[in-house]
């Protein structure tokens, strides 16, 4: 297999936004009474805006009808931008930045396969969302991770095959989502936990174009 397109999750890979979702839900479970912790909000890794919500309620024991529901995730989101907005180009994760030159360098496809529907906010304040050939976020796809859509709209836009195309991603439901799209899966984050990926890398640090080619090389 050629690599010809490297799609990338982006909370949890390219940054760890993890920590102002975990704010933002924390200040509307406060606001509701209830207590939310830093173990709930593993739950909420990679899950969509209003899935997040439901697992929020559930959590708290409470249920509400659409309408306020849709009101109570409008009020995270309004206070998770105020979050965002802050960021800057010190929060991209360590080796990041040096893999995305490198594929750049070598004329490899870099594309973007976020639930987020804040994924372009999030790449312009970490000053990287010129180096991405195509953007696929939480408003162009019907449906969620583990479903592939993501993903093979990604390397759609890009003008790659499935089969030529490497994921990088930290949710279990994102792996799942790229081998499903027939896609290589790469692991960013627990071995244990992301052990159905083809290979499990800690993070980017000591990760190069040679060491991918590598892992592809050897499926
Ligand atoms: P938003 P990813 C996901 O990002 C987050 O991991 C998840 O916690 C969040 O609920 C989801 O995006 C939706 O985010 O509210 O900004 O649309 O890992 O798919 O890059
Ligand atoms: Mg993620």
């Amino acid at each position: 297999m050629e690599v010809k397109a490297c799609i990338f999750d982006l909370d949890g890979v390219i940054c760890d936004t993890a920590k102002y979702h975990y704010l933002a839900w924390k200040e509307l479970a406060d606001s509701l009474g209830f207590e939310f912790t830093p173990e709930d909000n593993e739950r909420l890794k990679g899950v969509s805006r209003m899935a997040s919500l439901d697992i929020l309620l559930e959590i708290g024991g409470l249920t509400f009808d659409a309408q306020k529901k849709h009101q109570m995730a409008e009020e995270k989101n309004k206070r998770y931008r105020e979050y965002i907005f802050k960021m800057n180009p010190d929060e991209i994760l360590p080796g990041v930045l040096s893999f995305l030159d490198e594929l750049k360098r070598s004329g490899i496809s870099i594309a973007l396969g976020s639930a987020s529907k804040n994924a372009k906010t999030i790449l312009e304040r970490l000053g990287i969302l010129s180096l991405f050939d195509a953007i696929v976020d939480g408003s162009m796809v019907q449906h969620a991770k583990p479903n592939p859509e993501v993903f093979l709209l990604g390397a759609k836009l890009v003008g790659v095959q499935p089969t030529e195309s490497v994921v990088f991603e930290d949710a279990q439901a994102g792996i799942q989502a790229a081998l499903n799209g027939g896609m290589v899966a790469i692991g960013i984050g627990d071995k244990p936990v992301l052990q159905k990926a083809h290979y499990v890398a800690d993070g980017f640090k000591d990760f190069t174009l040679k060491k991918l080619r590598e892992i592809v090389v050897n499926l």
